[in-house]
Formats: structure tokens, sequence, C-alpha cells
């Protein structure tokens, strides 16, 4: 009976160990991310809302880096939706000068850690200055193949779909294709992210529950994680505790 009762709690410890250990042969291939609230992490400390902006940017580095370690394939950072051009103006042209600021300083390591930088999104609306650095960063960076860092810049889900169609449209028109051979794989392979498999995991810091027009086509099978922490405190910690979560869904709940 004692017996018994110490072999079930052995069992129960094993079990809370193998819960808090990440499963490194089962790693999330692609994570999405979208990085909300730095202003609300600026105004919790008095300061103004580029200040969290910047310090957003610093969190960047450190997740893409604490992704590769851990065999991430694709990062998607959701950095500017075509929603924030609402913004103030000059909070948006410091954020337009987040990419300039981030590539200077970082570039040399994403090289070093063989990171490949990828965008969605409508290069198009964005100041050259940023496309320019962006441009830049995906010409150095083409040949690496390690992780792809996708960054989601002037991205809209809608106007990618919208896109997407109008493209098929014109394909059907000139007969490259007929509608008997237009199935999701064909769809996929109009939408931006081709080439990259869908987000197995999606992150939204910040406490919002919503997808505001995120890949909405991509996060049809994806597994949705929230958390109420803001961008710029959110650490390598919080990534391993959204992946873990992630691994002890799929065990108590996969289908297969
Ligand atoms: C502001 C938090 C890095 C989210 C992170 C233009 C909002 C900091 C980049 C970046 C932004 C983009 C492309 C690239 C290299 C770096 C970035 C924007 C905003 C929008 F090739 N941080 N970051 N881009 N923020």
């Amino acid at each position: 009976m004692m017996l018994n009762k110490l072999v079930n709690l052995t069992k129960m410890n094993k079990e809370i160990t193998d819960d808090n250990k990440l499963d490194r042969s089962r790693i999330p291939s692609h994570i999405a991310i979208i990085m909300d609230g730095n202003g609300r992490w600026a105004k919790k400390r008095g300061l103004p809302r580029i200040a969290g902006h910047r310090e957003g940017m610093k969190v960047v580095r450190r997740i893409v880096k604490r992704a590769n370690q851990l065999g991430v394939k694709a990062l998607t950072l959701y950095a500017f939706s075509t929603e924030n051009w609402k913004r103030p103006k000059p909070e948006v042209e410091f954020i337009m000068k987040l990419p300039e600021q981030f590539l200077l300083t970082y570039l040399p390591e994403l090289i070093e850690e063989n990171v490949q930088v990828r965008t969605i999104g409508q290069k198009e609306g964005i100041p050259s200055y940023t496309q320019k650095a962006v441009n830049e960063a995906i010409e150095k960076t083409k040949h690496n193949d390690g992780l792809i860092l996708n960054f989601a810049l002037n991205y809209g889900s809608r106007f990618e779909i919208t896109e997407a169609v109008r493209q098929l449209s014109k394909d059907l028109d000139a007969g490259t294709i007929s509608a008997e051979d237009v199935d999701e794989n064909l769809i996929g392979s109009y939408m931006m992210t081709k080439g990259i498999g869908d987000p197995d995991l999606l992150i939204r810091t910040s406490g919002e529950i919503r997808l505001s027009n995120f890949m909405l086509w991509q996060l049809a099978y994806t597994e949705l994680w929230f958390t109420d922490v803001y961008w710029p405190d959110f650490s390598e910690v919080d990534l391993e505790q959204a992946i873990l979560d992630y691994q002890n869904r799929g065990r108590r709940f996969g289908g297969v």
C-alpha cells in the first residue's frame, strides 16, 4: 500500500518534471509573434511611446537568438500593420527608422548566426530608407540556410488574400492556370509566405486576444498562445513557456 503510494508519487513527479522540460525533438518549426504592448510598457514607466519601440527592438534580437538556438526554423514577427499608419506621425517616423538601426547593429550577428531575413507586406508603402535597409539585409542573408527571420512590415492579411486572388484571376485569364487547378496548395503559393510552412505556434503579447488581420490563411491550424506580458518585457523564459505549453497541448489532446 505504502509502496504503491510512493510509486504513484514518483510517477507524478516524473510527469511534473517532464511537463516542465522542453522536448527538443518537438520544437515548433515556425513561430509567429504579434509583438504588442510597446506603447503600454512605456506609459507604465512614464516614458514616451518610442522608448517602448526601442526596447522592443532589443527584445527582437534576444528572441531571434533563442529561437535559433532552440532549432526553430522560421520566425515571423508582426512589426508594423497596415493599421499602424493611424498613429501620430512622429511615432510612425521613429518606427520606420528601426529596421535601419536594428540592421546597423545586428546584421553582422544575424549573418554570423546563419539567419535569412525575409519580409511579407507591402514594401511600396514604407519610406525608401526603410526599404533600402531591409533590402540590403535580405540580399546579404539570402544564401544563409539557418533560421528564416520573416518581418511582417506594412502587412495586412486581407490585403494579402486580395492580392493573391487578383493575381490568380489574372493567371486564369491568361490561361496559365485553369479553374480545376485551384486548390489550397495553389492558393497558398500566391500568398506572401510562399516557401515558408504555416506557423505551428502563434504568440501574442500584451493581453489582446485577437488576430488583428494577421496571417488569417496561414493560421488555420496554428496553436494560439496569449500572454499579458508587454513585448519589451517578453523574455527567453516566456518563449520557452509558450513552446512548453504548445508541446503539452499536443501531448494531452493530440489526435495522432
Ligand atoms: C517596433 C517591436 C525590428 C514592434 C519591435 C518598421 C514595434 C520593434 C524591426 C526590423 C520594429 C524590421 C525589418 C528588418 C529588421 C528589423 C522592426 C518595425 C518595428 C517596423 F529587416 N524592430 N522593429 N520593424 N519595432
